[in-house]
């Protein structure tokens, strides 16, 4: 089941353009995503953990980065395996689990994520032949391949069983969360995803996935922390999320209009 219809699959693995750069849009408005998806991201994260995307927001939200030719990756709250599957039937190409954090919980996810023989997930694609353009048997015998599934990597559970987890089949990579990642390794007293132990956790990680031959991606609090993972080597990286960029963006007018009108 290697068939990689909307060509992301591919072009993550095979790291094109010296890896992707996503959006990571957790305002649940397909609008906003519509604007978004103009940019030069290679792909749109919608974050149903912390964002507040429903099913319906979310679907319509997929909606709005297939106009836009993109693929739509969506991160799913904890635990919500049944979710992962119906944002695939909306179209999504790729799902984020967080907190997975042993053989067990990836083997869990990918029986919600991949049709037999790797996983269980059940057949309802609708809006996905729609999205993609192709008959339900050719997603059937594409759909293992064409989606990519991909595990959160955040506490030291998950830590130590890095290997466990990238061995399982149907667990095509991994995603650090340097936030979480920071607060486990210091035992709650400190928030500091640009610290130097994830740095070295990240190096880590990344020697772990190409060993197992799987993807790595993790989130960047900005530009220049996903400029330093792409070094790195890292698949597939976020820039911030979407709040920080437009706050950012609207400091930036403000102050150059004040520094203008002063001048
Ligand atoms: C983390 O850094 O913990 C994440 O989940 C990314 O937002
Ligand atoms: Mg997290």
């Amino acid at each position: 089941m290697t068939t990689d219809i909307d060509g992301f699959a591919g072009r993550l693995k095979r790291r094109e353009n010296g890896g992707m750069i996503s959006a990571w849009i957790g305002t649940p408005d397909p609008l906003l995503v519509n604007h978004l998806s103009q940019e030069a991201f290679d792909a749109i994260v919608l974050d149903m953990q912390h964002g507040m995307w429903d099913m319906a927001s979310a679907a319509n939200g997929i909606s709005q980065v297939r106009l836009a030719g993109k693929p739509a990756i969506a991160r799913i709250p904890v635990g919500d395996f049944a979710s992962a599957s119906r944002l695939l039937d909306a179209g999504a190409s790729a799902i984020i689990a967080p907190m997975i954090n042993s053989a067990d919980d990836a083997r869990a996810l990918v029986k919600a994520t991949k049709y037999p023989p790797l996983g269980e997930r059940s057949w309802g694609p609708s809006l996905a032949l729609n999205h993609f353009g192709i008959a339900a048997d050719e997603y059937l015998q594409g759909a293992n391949g064409l989606t990519v599934t991909i595990a959160m990597v955040e506490t030291r559970a998950a830590l130590d069983a890095i290997d466990e987890i990238l061995a399982v089949d149907g667990i095509d990579g991994i995603f650090i969360g340097p936030s979480d990642l920071s607060i486990a390794l210091s035992n709650g007293a400190r928030l500091a995803p640009d610290s130097a132990a994830i740095d070295q956790t990240l190096a880590h990680a990344v020697a772990r996935c190409r060993a197992h031959g799987k993807l790595i991606c993790a989130f960047g609090t900005d530009g220049e922390r996903a400029g330093q993972f792409l070094k790195l080597g890292l698949d597939l990286v976020i820039a911030g999320a979407e709040t920080a960029q437009l706050r950012a963006g609207a400091r930036t007018a403000i102050a150059a209009a004040r520094k203008v009108a002063a001048s």
